[in-house]
């Protein structure tokens, strides 16, 4: 056998060391953009997205309202792929009628609102409207709106928000019982108009805003949204009814798929990604996994994968490693793999993103596993806990919870993903089926997280991710500097901390 010199290690067993923070940088300067597709040195990914953050191929967790929720606010879904290929189609396919968009505005915005102010009232109040032009400015054609959060107003409270607002310009909407979406796209910008009040679908009321200092923003919001009009989904896809599903899911209009799988090292994989990216002429973006060492990241990436999700075992609700003891530290495969990546990237000039899947637990393992080189992380157990994640809300013992149960658990009946040839069943479980503590709506405490990212990134002295790849400085922890780093030799006054 070949032995490991090293033990393979945990986030948990790591901390960021401070770079020097400058005055010039705060956490608002910080982008958390990311690849999620490869490219070329000196080229742009084809697919990006503004927040690190996918949620993962699973039934507990990532269906369309999941996938509408998390792209809005800038990660990406992958629809689950363990249901019948017309359900899976039929879920892309309801998010695909969502438009992205850009432009943040509020009730109480006076129209002359630059950007900036606008991204901070939204930051402030919560309170916010993103809609999409084709240039920003007045004569800018209006392609489509996003909120951010439903104002479900009565018409009554929809005619006086609009009276109040912006009396002058009204009769646009009063003139019609409610524009819907579809009418909206057709608008164009009036010169004279520095805003125009616009109800969507939902009855949502959508303000656009004119900013006057569009080009100075230094982040093109146009850019922070991947071209693409409508918000983006990934939808999740397996290694054998794929000639199937993959059509249905391309017709749907998916993005991006990915395979799902818990061990990518497989001949079955290369084989579907050859297939899709032959079939597709290379168009379909498709991402493989799991792997956790660089020579199943480099079978992927010869098999023509554009991205390569890395993580086996370290999944909350798997129990991968207890019932096969087949398994890697999450930490030592995202360290082992993205020194792959980019040793692959400095020979042959292509960049193929790494996402880390599973394990993390608290919020500052993001921020590590960025830090070690991941382009993006999947999570589960942290979307699963949601209003927007798919599974029931109970109450147990007093608190509320939500059900999460692994795709490797009796419940979700995944065989495919956990084949390795033989009978079509899973003989054995290798995931969980639990609850985890219901936490609210998505985009509070998706928020919290990125504020700390932010500020954490700052702290390393890093404005971006590629650059937080460059600069982090990471130390391993013993076992007795992880007691330290808790509260420790006092009495706690409450013990609801988690
Ligand atoms: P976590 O964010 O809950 O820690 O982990 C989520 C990840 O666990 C998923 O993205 C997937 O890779 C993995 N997973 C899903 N189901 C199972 C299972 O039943 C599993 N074993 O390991």
């Amino acid at each position: 056998a070949f032995y490991y010199d090293e033990p393979s290690r945990t986030f948990n067993e790591y901390l960021l060391i401070p770079n020097l923070t400058t005055k010039e940088m705060t956490p608002s300067d910080v982008s958390l953009k990311t690849p999620i597709v490869k490219f070329c040195k000196g080229e742009k990914s084809p697919i990006e997205i503004n927040l690190p953050f996918a949620s993962a191929i699973m039934q507990s967790v990532s269906d369309h309202n999941m996938a509408i929720a998390l792209a809005r606010s800038g990660g990406i879904s992958f629809i689950f792929q363990s249901q019948a290929i017309e359900k899976q189609a039929e879920m892309v396919a309801k998010v695909k009628k969502y438009k992205a968009g850009y432009v943040v505005s509020d009730s109480n915005l006076k129209p002359d609102n630059t950007l900036k102010d606008v991204i901070e009232l939204k930051e402030r109040t919560g309170h916010a409207t993103i809609a999409i032009t084709d240039n920003g400015g007045p004569g800018g054609k209006l392609l489509g709106i996003v909120t951010s959060r439903d104002y479900r107003l009565t018409r009554t409270a929809i005619d006086t928000k609009i009276s109040e607002f912006m009396t002058p310009f009204s009769s646009l909407v009063y003139g019609k019982e409610g524009i819907t979406l579809t009418e909206a796209n057709d608008m164009i910008w009036d010169h004279k108009l520095n805003c125009l009040p616009i109800i969507d679908e939902e009855q949502n009321l959508v303000y656009m805003v004119f900013r006057k200092d569009y080009d100075s923003h230094k982040e093109n919001p146009l850019e922070l949204l991947d071209s693409n009009k409508r918000i983006i989904t990934g939808a999740g896809i397996n290694t054998k009814d794929y000639k199937e599903r993959v059509p249905a899911l391309v017709e749907a209009g998916a993005d991006i798929l990915c395979v799902d799988s818990s061990d990518g090292y497989t001949e079955y994989q290369k084989e579907t990604i050859e297939w899709i990216k032959k079939e597709y002429n290379g168009r379909v973006k498709v991402g493989g996994g799991n792997v956790v060492d660089r020579e199943g990241f480099m079978y992927l990436v010869e098999a023509g994968a554009d991205f390569v999700k890395v993580g086996i075992g370290g999944g909350s609700i798997c129990i991968t490693r207890e019932q096969k003891g087949i398994g890697r530290g999450q930490a030592t495969s995202v360290i082992e793999v993205a020194r792959e990546r980019d040793r692959y990237f400095r020979e042959s000039g292509i960049y193929v993103p790494i996402c880390s899947d599973g394990g993390i637990v608290h919020d500052y393992h993001m921020t590590l596993a960025l830090a070690m080189g991941a382009d993006f992380v999947m999570l589960g157990r942290y979307f699963a806990r949601f209003d927007e994640s798919p599974t029931r809300k109970l109450k147990i013992g007093g608190n509320f919870v939500k059900e999460y149960w692994g795709e490797g658990s009796n419940r979700a009946r995944n065989w495919q993903r956990y084949d390795m040839g033989g009978e079509q069943k899973l003989s054995f479980e290798e995931g969980v089926d639990s609850y985890v503590p219901y936490a609210g709506k998505l985009k509070d405490n998706l928020d919290i997280t990125v504020s700390k990212i932010r500020s954490t990134m700052c702290t390393c002295g890093a404005a971006s991710i590629k650059q937080l790849h460059r600069e982090a400085r990471i130390t391993l922890v013993s076992a007795t500097s992880i007691i330290e780093g808790g509260a420790h030799d006092v009495i706690l006054k409450e013990n609801d901390r988690s």
